[in-house]
């Protein structure tokens, strides 16, 4: 058998064991990992926390990303990806570790809700930005006359601190924020133009301007930042208005107990709801239908057979910020996001988000969802998300048209209202 690494497209975490790969001469296969249930049993025995990357070996699973890189670092020792020496293996220990702390850490912070993996947070990205400005300086001083790491030329150090500082580069870093490490972008520049490093991480381009999560303006400069966020403020507030409105709406701030209050664990609207008003509609019943079904057409039929107008709604909604999406893979992944975000009223809703258009143009996101109830409310109270989007009920009894539209949503793989379909996500 030979070497598997499981891991999302794109993942830095698996670029330092693929970049070892490559230096190595290994062959490592990366099979897709798509549909792939991280929290099966089965993936469970290779990697305990459902983590990626993992490896399979002939002889088992090897998890944690600086595990494998170091497991495939050692395959080969005549190309000395951990030093010449063991004094130097020690060294390169030393930056995968602090990699790991001072690097990875915040710079996750900064980068992952920029694509869309973590919800954003000002406070803790503001932080991050400086922990990772503290690192780099550590970095600078340490390249102040060296070119690489450790030792005179690639070793697995350089590889984990690339990998890690990739994204970073890429989206967020600009000009202003590099200025104050002109050492460590000489060595990053250096060791990603690498061919080892260009056939995993292709080429990279740093940032022109920092990304930001899209409907989430950029810090400026320090000292452009009073005159900037005057600025700001007046071109963003109708913007920021209609979010603060928006999230007024959705959860208004409840008055906090007094300590003594006995805990009271509130009870679902939605259970609530099933209990006083029960719906003959199982959503779990049309879950598994869509799920097993060969023929859209058909199991649209029994959907709208199915279909409770008396208990359950169905929405369109639309992204309000359509502007702001810059790169297809970060739409797919704020789309993702939003929907893993919707988990806890999964019982009750179902909905299917489509990203349409076209990279460079135009990256329209939508969707088509089935809720419990007359409101979308609940699904909003869940998801702070959801107020980015404009919600649209469809009419009961719903018309020829509606049916067509949400069939188009829920089945078409290829247009949907005229545009080419890029990528879908199934809230189910
Ligand atoms: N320390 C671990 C972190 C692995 C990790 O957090 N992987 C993420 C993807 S980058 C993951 O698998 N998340 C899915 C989950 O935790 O269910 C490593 O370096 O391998």
């Amino acid at each position: 058998m030979a070497l598997k690494l499981w891991t999302q497209q794109g993942n830095f975490r698996a670029f330092k064991v693929l970049i070892a790969a490559e230096y190595n001469g290994v062959d490592i296969e990366v099979p897709d990992f798509s549909a792939v249930d991280n929290k099966s049993p089965e993936f469970l025995a290779k990697s305990p926390l459902g983590r990626v990357p993992v490896l399979e070996t002939p002889s088992g699973s090897i998890f944690e990303s600086n595990a494998i890189a170091r497991y495939v670092a050692r395959m080969r020792r005549d190309t000395e990806l951990c030093g010449v020496s063991f004094f130097e293996s020690g060294q390169v220990d030393s930056w995968v570790d602090f990699c790991a702390h001072e690097l990875e850490l915040p710079a996750t912070v900064w980068v992952y809700p920029v694509i869309g993996y973590m919800p954003h947070n000002a406070a803790a990205v503001a932080k991050a930005k400086a922990d990772l400005a503290r690192g780099l300086e550590t970095l600078e001083k340490h390249l102040l006359d060296k070119t690489y790491l450790v030792g005179d030329k690639v070793t697995l150090a350089d590889i984990v601190v690339v990998s890690a500082l990739v994204y970073p580069v890429k989206l967020v870093m600009d000009a202003e924020y590099r200025k104050a490490f002109p050492c460590v972008m000489r060595w990053f520049t250096t060791c990603v133009n690498q061919p080892q490093f260009v056939a995993v991480v292709g080429k990279v381009e740093p940032a022109k301007e920092e990304l930001t999560p899209a409907g989430v303006a950029a810090a400026p400069a320090k000292k452009e930042a009073k005159k900037e966020a005057k600025k700001e403020k007046k071109a963003e507030a109708p913007k920021k208005e209609a979010k603060k409105e928006a999230k007024k709406q959705a959860a208004p701030a409840p008055a906090a107990p007094p300590a003594d209050a006995p805990v009271k664990k509130e009870v679902h609207p939605y259970a609530v709801l099933d209990k006083e008003k029960p719906s003959p509609f199982i959503n779990d019943a049309w879950k598994k239908i869509y799920s097993n079904t060969s023929d859209y057409n058909d199991c649209m039929k029994q959907f709208w057979e199915l279909f409770d107008a008396e208990g359950w709604s169905l929405w369109i909604c639309r992204y309000k910020y359509n502007a702001e999406n810059k790169k297809a893979f970060m739409v797919s992944n704020l789309v993702s996001g939003f929907v893993q975000r919707s988990g806890e009223i999964r019982k009750w809703a179902f909905g299917v988000m489509q990203i349409t258009g076209e990279e460079g143009k135009e990256l329209i996101v939508s969707g088509a969802w089935l809720l419990r109830g007359d409101t979308v409310q609940h699904l909003k109270d869940a998801n702070d998300d959801a107020n980015w989007y404009d919600w649209e009920k469809i009419a009961t009894p719903v018309s020829d048209a509606d049916k067509a539209l949400i069939q188009e949503f829920w089945c078409s793989e290829t247009t949907l209202e005229g545009r080419p379909i890029i990528d879908c996500k199934v809230f189910k």
